[in-house]
């Protein structure tokens, strides 16, 4: 047992230095210049402060994939709070993403991506090309068999069970797709399809563990080489969510997500709301050696905005600075009576990627916990699934 550091000792032991104009991708950059003068930035693009809507990932990786040199400007999705009324006047419905192009507005991203490549060229292969058109069309069809699975509720276990059987038919297509090629990618480079697969298989792997207790990776050997050889990439893993962000930002923005009520799917939903984190298969790479690091930065940077919007606001300093004493030393620090309440309502609402990587996320997330459960094992109200106006990014406005 160990007592609480203060926040300049916490703040001393931060090494981490990020760069996001120049590093690696990441979410919280609002320019990347990829080595270009910022007299060079041709392009805006809009996308969520959640670093979260999945068109806005996929012109996101292409822009990283081609370094494009962008700024990026963030808007706030409906489920989270109010619309920004300067977007509203750029794009009257507030549909995201959006992109400025030599200051000409672009919306709707398969249309964007194709006026991209018109400007730029191709990321590996055309859209049009007719290999990349047989592709595009088969990612429907897997998101439909996707969304019929999730987002209706079905009437009997075996409507659930067809259901199940119907996604993976298709998911096998995919795999029969991507076994087309000897490389991991569905075409011979990664390229402009993978970038297209990418966002909703992620947010199938997440969804379908949570409500269903199935593990894509496990089922799909080739789905599973194609994530692997994803997760090589910078690009990609700067993108990247995790499973608990989008178990609980799915449900508002598809209107519903259907759990089995397996027993299966309970351990999984058990294990992605309480841990243990780090042994959850949303990410297979190795652990950076920084992901402490990054998630002590984050939240020190944050810390004022942070303890203001706890709903338990009396002891989430100290509180708070335990965790992050377990988080840096793996001491059990044992934080003021009655706090895990607003140590877990911390860990309920890290999100991936806008606050922090997957790994710094399942550390801190791992600490909250293991502080709060030294003084108390009561959990939150169940986070809500109409809307998620508790993350609204206004709370966090004055950065
Ligand atoms: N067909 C559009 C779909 C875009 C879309 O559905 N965007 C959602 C976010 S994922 C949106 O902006 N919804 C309004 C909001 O949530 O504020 C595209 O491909 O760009």
């Amino acid at each position: 047992m160990t007592t609480a550091l203060t926040w300049n000792e916490l703040e001393a032991r931060t090494t981490w230095q990020p760069d996001p104009v120049g590093g690696p991708t990441n979410a919280q950059a609002t320019l990347r210049l990829f080595g270009a003068s910022p007299d060079a930035v041709q392009v805006t693009l809009y996308r969520d402060h959640h670093a979260w809507c999945p068109y806005c990932q996929k012109v996101w990786l292409w822009l990283e994939e081609k370094q494009i040199p962008y700024q990026i400007k963030k808007v706030t999705m409906f489920c989270y709070g109010e619309k920004e009324r300067w977007y509203r006047q750029k794009v009257p419905s507030g549909m995201l993403p959006a992109l400025e192009l030599r200051g000409r507005i672009i919306t709707e991203s398969d249309h964007i991506l194709q006026c991209l490549e018109d400007a730029f060229g191709p990321l590996t292969h055309a859209l049009n090309d007719r290999p990349v058109v047989a592709l595009r069309r088969l990612e429907r069809t897997l998101f439909r068999a996707w969304c019929e699975w999730l987002c209706r509720p079905t009437q009997s276990p075996q409507e659930e069970q067809q259901r199940q059987q119907e996604f993976t038919t298709v998911a096998r297509q995919v795999e029969a797709a991507l076994a087309q090629t000897p490389g991991p990618y569905f075409l011979e480079n990664f390229g402009v399809v993978d970038a297209i697969f990418t966002p909703y298989v992620e947010r199938m792997h997440a969804s379908l563990f949570y409500y269903k207790g199935y593990a894509l990776r496990q089922h799909h050997p080739r789905l599973a080489d194609w994530f692997d050889a994803l997760e090589s990439r910078p690009t990609y893993r700067g993108t990247q969510s995790d499973f608990h962000t989008h178990a609980h930002d799915l449900p508002p923005q598809m209107g519903g997500c259907w759990s089995n009520g397996s027993p299966a799917a309970q351990d999984c939903q058990t294990q992605v709301d309480r841990g243990p984190w780090l042994a959850l298969p949303d990410a297979a790479y190795a652990e950076p050696e920084t992901s402490r690091q990054e998630a002590l930065h984050r939240v020190c940077k944050h810390r004022e905005n942070l303890m203001r919007v706890n709903p338990v606001p009396g002891a989430i300093d100290a509180a708070l600075r335990c965790a992050l004493t377990h988080l840096v030393t793996g001491e059990s620090c044992p934080p003021p009576p009655d706090s895990d309440l607003a140590l877990r309502y911390i860990r309920d609402r890290i999100s991936v990627p806008r606050d922090m990587s997957i790994y710094g996320a399942k550390r801190l997330r791992e600490s909250l916990e293991h502080t709060a459960a030294l003084v108390g094992d009561r959990q939150g109200a169940p986070l809500p699934t109409q809307h998620r106006r508790d993350q609204d990014p206004a709370a966090f406005a004055r950065r």
